[in-house]
Parts: C-alpha cells; structure tokens; sequence
C-alpha cells in the first residue's frame, strides 16, 4: 500500500487516497459500489485470490462525512427486484472506508487504513490539458479539431463560423448566444454514439458541476486568434472577452479543482469505454488515445515542471482500466486485456522508468451476462436488455488480440444489459478483475 503520512480527520488512520474517474457512463459509480461490496466482504473470501490483499480482515464504509458517496442509493437500485444500476452522478463524492489488518505476527498492535475513493468526472479530468494553454493555443486546437473528420460533420459549417470573425471586432450577443448554443451542442454530439469522441473541452460545457454555469461567462475558440499569441484585443471585442472568460474558466475554474484534489492522491484510476470506442470505431479510438495521452503528459514532464507538481509528484500508480467487458464472451475479455495493451503501447514505454507505475486492466465491475451454449455447442450470453427487462441471448463480436496501426478496427453494436438478479451486500457481488486492481492499488507485496 502507498505510504502515507497524513491521517484521516475521522478514524486518525493513516489514508490512501485514490481517484476514480472516466467519462460519463464509463462505470465510476457502480465499480467504487462494487469495490466497497468486495471491501466489506474481505471475511467472505471476496479477496482471497490475491496474497497481496489476504491480511484485509473488513472494510466499513462511512456514511457520515461530507459529500459522501452514495453507497446506500447504489445498493438499493442493485439489489431491489428489478435491479437498476446506480443513477447517473454529476459531481465529485468521496467513498471513505476503514480497512482493518490482521496484526502482524511479532505485533500486538491493531492494523488499521482508510481508503478514500474520490469519484469524480472525467470531462474535468481532461480539462488538464488546458491548464497549459493560452487563449490562442486552444484556438488552435479547436481549429484543427473541427477542420477533421469526424466533427467537420458534426458541427457543418461552425468552424467557418468561427474562423470569420474578427477579434478585434466589438462582440455580437445575439451572434455569441447562438454560437454557444451550436457550440454545446457539438460538444454533446460529439460525446454521444454513434461518435463517441473523448476530447470536448471544456468539460464543464458538459459536466459544470455545482456552482459553475457555462452561459455566465461564455468563450469560443477564435482561429483568427491563433495568429496573435499575445492577444491584444480592444475592450469588448470578440477576441477580448473571449480571452478573458477562458483564462478565468482556466485559472478560477479547472486549475483550483485540481490544486484541492490531486496534490493529495496517491493513485489514479482512468475508466475507459474501450467497447463503446471499438463500436464507433477509428475516430473515437483516436480521439481517446490522444485524450489518455494529454491526461498523462503531466508525468513526462521533469521534476519541477508546475503541472508535474500539482499533478504528478504524489500519484505513483495510474491503472487504465476497460470497464463492462461482462459484454464479450470469456476468451474475447482475456483478448480484449491484450488489445488495449497494444492500443496503448505507446503510451505505455512513454512512461516506462518514470516515477509513476501504469498497469491496464479490463474489468467487469457487475457481470451482468452469463455465458451459454447455444443448440449447436456454440458459445453465447444470455441476461436481461436494460430497458425492455427481456430475457436476451446473443453472439458478442469476437475481439483481435492486436489494434492495427492506423487504428482501422470496429466491432458491432452490444445490447445494453440490466444488471443481474439476486445481488446480496452481504455476498461478494459476481465481476471480473474488480480485485486484480484493488491488489495493484493497495495490495501489501
Ligand atoms: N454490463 C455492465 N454494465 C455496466 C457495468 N458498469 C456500468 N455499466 C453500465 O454503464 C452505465 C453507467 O454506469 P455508471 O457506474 O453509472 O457510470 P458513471 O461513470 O458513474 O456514470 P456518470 O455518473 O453518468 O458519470 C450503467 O447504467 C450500466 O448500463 C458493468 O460492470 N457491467
Ligand atoms: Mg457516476
């Protein structure tokens, strides 16, 4: 486990901070529900496959503090008849839980931690990239990003839009209102099927959180401004307001989220919807590489760099973890492990021998679908469609073990399954690997 030298105000424990985040819909919340149920089962042999974990004797879960993780509203729509998953979260929560120890053998002393499990959205993660840019570099970007196939389409003629105006012109209120409008709006196509597009800054246009409201102080890209760096704009001009608003978002907004929370975690869990990407195929894995490239580029950085300090000096683990892979057939999840490895190779020997260990993981927090025989011996899944609550069978597309090089890979669709009958907190609930990365996380080796 990660030392650490800091105490819970609670319990006086030494604490282990880990967040969790990924995209909406990646699978936050039902995997933190299903590592607490595996936590608080410890005695009921939820973690005796891993050495690394066998000294955890129980894990409670604290209802009692501030912004708490909503363990109980989870567990109720798990385990009532039918189940649901746990609603949809839009904000950060903390699941805190007190992990007791079997004493060591030459010790009379009790063994306690507490675990912190920081939940909190990925769109806000991926506004990291952000912190290091001026108004004019994330012009730029935009530029570029709406100049490419997919979000050309997504978004018909809004970067022409864009492009005509002037900066240094003075504003048009009714021309920014309906600007912004079409601008949220491809953020919310782009993030939705059939795309599925992971880099929409800035994420609190889709994720603002309380207390944030996009409409209040509104910027747009300019790409007329990526020709003046040093932005000189008059007061009241496109590209002044425009400007200002973005280094206040930056500064006011995404950097503090940032400088409260990740100076103090030790570990990092990254959800991945590698699924949903293969089934949009090569623009959303992409776009979702180079999102889980900019996210991690703080680690590249050499000591002293200010984003590696606000973000990299205490992490020293990062897992990127492929999240409902209870949707494939069992050979397919083992093949799905290796092809995320090779999706991520790059990035992977890019942080070979830096200070932060990545390992990648694909899970099934809530195995929702069992694996059958079909008349013929064939293999197949049955479980229950989401939102009809039928009864279904199906053949899952079957998944390469490596991602072809210019990332031309798609997979058909999956249904959308409820989650399984019967969940009991009292028993371990049924996943796939959910311990496999509590062990790299805070396993004792
Ligand atoms: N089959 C299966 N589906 C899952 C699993 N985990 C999540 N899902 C599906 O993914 C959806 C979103 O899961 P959540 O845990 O709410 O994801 P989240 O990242 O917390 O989402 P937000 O709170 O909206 O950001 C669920 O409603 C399920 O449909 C899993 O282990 N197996
Ligand atoms: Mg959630």
């Amino acid at each position: 486990m990660a030392h650490d030298s800091s105490s819970s105000p609670i319990t006086g424990c030494p604490v282990t901070r880990i967040g969790i985040t990924g995209l909406s819909g990646a699978g936050k919340s039902t995997l933190i529900t299903a590592i607490i149920n595996h936590l608080e089962n410890a005695r009921r042999g939820a973690l005796t496959d891993h050495p690394g974990l066998a000294a955890i004797r129980h894990g409670r879960w604290h209802r009692e503090i501030e912004r708490a993780f909503d363990y109980d509203h989870a567990l109720t729509a798990l385990t009532s008849q039918p189940p649901s998953w746990p609603e949809s979260t839009r904000d950060w929560s903390i699941a805190r839980l007190t992990l007791d120890y079997q004493r060591r053998w030459y010790s009379l002393r009790p063994r306690r931690r507490c675990l912190e499990l920081f939940d909190y959205p990925g769109e806000w993660l991926l506004d990291l990239s952000l912190l290091d840019w001026s108004f004019a570099d994330y012009s730029a970007h935009w530029r570029d990003w709406l100049a490419r196939h997919p979000r050309r389409e997504i978004a018909p003629g809004l970067l022409e839009e864009l492009a005509g105006i002037d900066p240094a012109a003075p504003l048009d209120p009714e021309q920014m209102e309906s600007l912004s409008q079409r601008w949220s709006m491809m953020l919310a196509d782009s993030r939705l099927p059939p795309h599925r597009l992971s880099r929409n800054l800035p994420g609190r246009w889709l994720m603002p959180g309380e207390g944030f409201d996009p409409d209040a102080m509104p910027f747009l890209p300019l790409p007329a401004a990526v020709e003046q760096p040093a932005g000189e704009y008059p007061q009241g001009s496109w590209g002044e307001v425009c400007q200002r608003h973005f280094a206040y978002y930056r500064d006011r907004i995404a950097r503090p989220f940032f400088e409260s929370h990740f100076g103090r975690l030790d570990a990092q869990v990254i959800l991945v919807d590698l699924l949903g990407a293969l089934r949009s195929g090569r623009a959303a894995l992409a776009d979702m590489r180079a999102a889980l490239e900019s996210i991690l580029e703080p680690f590249r950085y050499r000591e002293g760099h200010w984003l590696a300090n606000l973000f990299g000096r205490r992490i020293r683990r990062v897992a990127i973890v492929a999240t409902q892979i209870d949707h494939l057939l069992p050979a397919d999840q083992a093949r799905l492990t290796r092809l995320l490895d090779s999706y991520l190779f790059e990035l992977t020997q890019s942080l070979a021998g830096k200070d932060v260990e990545l390992r990648l993981f694909a899970i099934s927090a809530v195995t929702a679908a069992q694996s059958r025989e079909d008349g013929r011996g064939e293999p197949m899944l049955v479980g229950t469609e989401k939102s009809s609550r039928q009864k279904i069978a199906f053949t899952p597309p079957s998944i390469p073990e490596q991602m072809p090089h210019d990332l031309d890979l798609v997979i058909d669709d999956l249904p959308t399954l409820a989650p399984p009958a019967g969940l009991d907190r009292a028993r371990p609930f049924p996943g796939r690997r959910v311990d496999g990365l509590l062990d790299f996380l805070i396993g004792e080796h």
